[in-house]
């Protein structure tokens, strides 16, 4: 420690604080001794000051006491080699506690998680130590940016035994890679080292333990949820943060009290209710500019997953003044949480939910598990289904964006996100008819976000039904500034306010299902759209996914936002080779962020050739990247 940093009277007042026992508290009785005698500083000489540091360095530096175990807290003193003193008295208070906690919140030994594309996932039985270790990260990470950080629990579209977390950082977006690695070194310390793999972490980050801490903690409906957002609470406490509990809110919900909160609620007021005004009331606005819309056009299916999001749309409702019409199924009072039913399940068996009653040409839309995940289907006078997934949406919503951006003769630059997964003919739509920039990221929705922000209006969209839309500081402002002027004609005027209510209705922090129906819904009645208008806009090009199980799926490695494998050696070239053998054909593997397989995609120009294509591409991963059980067999 640089000396002249203890020649401040503060720094001197925190040497005095009290020591564990052994050599260094008899240099501590001392000079406490001196100092009830003679108070002020004066008795510190630099001599004393020198014996009573060595004293105390050599305590430090020593072996842990004789006799303690892993758990004895005599032992935290010696982990905290380097910090300040009174520093280290502060986090040895700290520790002493979480240390007393963890043991209530054990970690099953030789158990591995992994922070993965969107938070922990496994089953709920797992989690009670690492809900209470990432209430602790969360503490941290609010004291290393002085900010409130989000707690999410909840596996959105996994199974109901399921549950999982997600970290949420100060703008509502989702917590930024480098803690990801930490939340997979705390989540798998072994009880024993909990308390060293708090410290590496605090010393790496520089954290000022002495920094105030919030924490919002979310859940979803799940019942293991209570008892692990419990977890999460107890882990915040334990390192002496603060704490606010939203209990059942959906994950965009939680994302979007975190900005306001650290925008001292210029994004928006940081509740439930405050969330629903500000919501539901660009929506009445933009829908104002939809005077011939009939009831029936207003009329809207839900299927809410059986989730959190069916509960909250209830609530919202009222705040909706008749403007739009629900018909909510799967609303949790019967059906058991996603199943057979909710966005992922209607997009990866392109079926429509069950336990939903829709008549032909009807809108109809599914939530995931936690709404953050939208997509809208319908079935025709034949029957027939069909699906408007998240490139669909980035369609109608750029395509609304970039004429309101004509009219009010702004000139922003928009740009839409989309991955690997996006429907070829999207891409093609998108490019070539609508001309806007089209960028492909990785898979992930923080990846997208990050793509989006560098545009003045970023759309973002996976397939699956995950997006927003982002609009930069400027172009905030501009819109804002156009929607204010007085002397622009009606047109430009009318299109500014549409823009400045867009901004509104949508949740830029993370994809929102709530926030997207609202803005779709819109869309669709400003323009008296029919949802089959909407579908025609493109065609979907057939195609397939396959899931292959490898040993270790690490073996495949990508580049080129996950379109070209680069390893193992042979198989792009394999691919490439299989593909030239299909018209309009386009395929690519990945390994899974999410679970212990390789994913393979392809599409065609007919169904069969998709099927043939991503069988034909399985057997190369099968074959060339360790695949284990049997060979992959043909799809007909
Ligand atoms: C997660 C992602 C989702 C992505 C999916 C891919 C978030 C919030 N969610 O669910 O965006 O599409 O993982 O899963 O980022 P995969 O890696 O198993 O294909
Ligand atoms: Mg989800």
């Amino acid at each position: 420690m640089p000396l002249q940093m203890l020649w401040s009277s503060s720094q001197i007042e925190g040497i005095c604080a009290p020591l564990p026992g052994g050599v260094a508290n008899t240099a501590q009785s001392k000079m406490l001794g001196k100092r009830k005698r003679q108070k002020g500083i004066s008795f510190f000489s630099p001599c004393r000051l020198f014996i009573y540091l060595a004293n105390l360095y050599v305590y430090l530096d020593s072996p842990p006491p004789e006799g303690t175990g892993p758990d004895d807290t005599r032992r935290i003193p010696h982990l905290l080699k380097g910090s300040h003193y009174r520093l280290k008295q502060t986090i040895m208070s700290q520790f002493k506690e979480v240390s007393k906690q963890s043991s209530l919140h054990p970690k099953p030994a030789g158990l591995v998680l992994q922070y993965g594309t969107a938070g922990f996932r496994t089953n709920a039985k797992k989690l009670d130590h690492l809900m209470f270790r990432m209430g602790l990260l969360a503490t941290l990470r609010s004291k290393k940016t002085k900010a409130t950080i989000g707690v999410m629990v909840t596996a959105s579209h996994n199974p109901e035994e399921d549950n999982g977390l997600k970290l949420v950082d100060p703008m509502g977006e989702m917590v930024t890679p480098t803690w990801e690695v930490y939340a997979t070194q705390l989540a798998n310390a072994e009880q024993e080292d909990l308390l060293a793999a708090l410290q590496d972490i605090i010393e790496k980050e520089a954290i000022n333990m002495s920094q105030e801490a919030n924490v919002f903690v979310g859940k979803d409906t799940r019942s293991s949820s209570a008892s692990l957002s419990q977890a999460v609470l107890d882990g915040v406490s334990a390192l002496g943060g603060h704490s606010k509990d939203y209990g059942l809110v959906t994950t965009p919900q939680l994302h979007y009290m975190v900005c306001c909160q650290n925008t001292q609620c210029k994004y928006g007021e940081a509740t439930v209710e405050g969330y629903y005004k500000k919501l539901c009331q660009a929506f009445i606005q933009l829908t104002k500019n939809a005077s011939n819309c009939t009831d029936d056009q207003k009329h809207l299916t839900v299927d809410g997953a059986n989730g959190i999001g069916a509960l909250k749309l209830r609530e919202m409702e009222s705040h909706l003044k008749g403007e739009l019409h629900i018909s909510l199924f799967n609303d949790g009072s019967k059906g058991k949480l996603n199943h057979q039913c909710g966005a992922d399940f209607v997009k990866v068996q392109q079926k429509p939910p069950t336990g939903i009653k829709m008549n032909p040409g009807e809108r109809c839309c599914s939530f995931d598990g936690d709404a953050d995940r939208i997509v809208y289907h319908y079935a025709d006078s034949e029957g027939q289904f069909h699906l408007l997934d998240g490139d669909k949406i980035a369609t109608l919503i750029s395509i609304f964006l970039k004429e309101l951006l004509a009219q009010a003769g702004l000139d922003l630059e928009i740009a839409v996100v989309q991955t690997a997964y996006a429907n070829g003919s999207s891409t093609n739509y998108l490019e070539d008819t609508l001309k806007v920039i089209v960028r492909c990221s990785k898979t992930g929705v923080k990846h997208l976000h990050h793509a989006a922000q560098e545009f003045d209006i970023g759309v973002y969209f996976e397939s699956n039904g995950h997006g927003t839309v982002l609009f930069s500081k400027a172009a905030e402002e501009k819109i804002q500034q156009l929607a204010e002027n007085s002397t622009i004609n009606d047109e430009r005027k009318r299109a500014a306010l549409l823009l400045q209510n867009t901004v509104n209705v949508i949740n830029q922090t993370v994809g929102d299902a709530i926030s997207d129906m609202l803005l779709i819904e819109a869309i669709l009645a400003i323009k008296g759209m029919t949802i089959q208008q909407w579908d025609a806009l493109y065609s979907d090009l057939p195609n397939r996914q396959l899931k292959v199980k490898v040993s270790d799926r690490r073996m495949i490695d990508t580049t080129d936002a996950e379109r070209r494998a680069v390893s193992p050696a042979g198989l792009q070239e394999a691919i490439n080779t299989l593909v030239k053998n299909y018209r309009e054909a386009r395929s690519f593997v990945r390994p899974s962020g999410t679970e212990d397989l390789v994913r393979v995609y392809a599409e065609a120009e007919t169904q069969e050739s998709a099927d043939a294509l991503a069988h034909d591409v399985s057997l190369v991963v099968y074959r060339l990247a360790g695949g284990v059980g049997g060979e992959p067999k043909p799809l007909h």
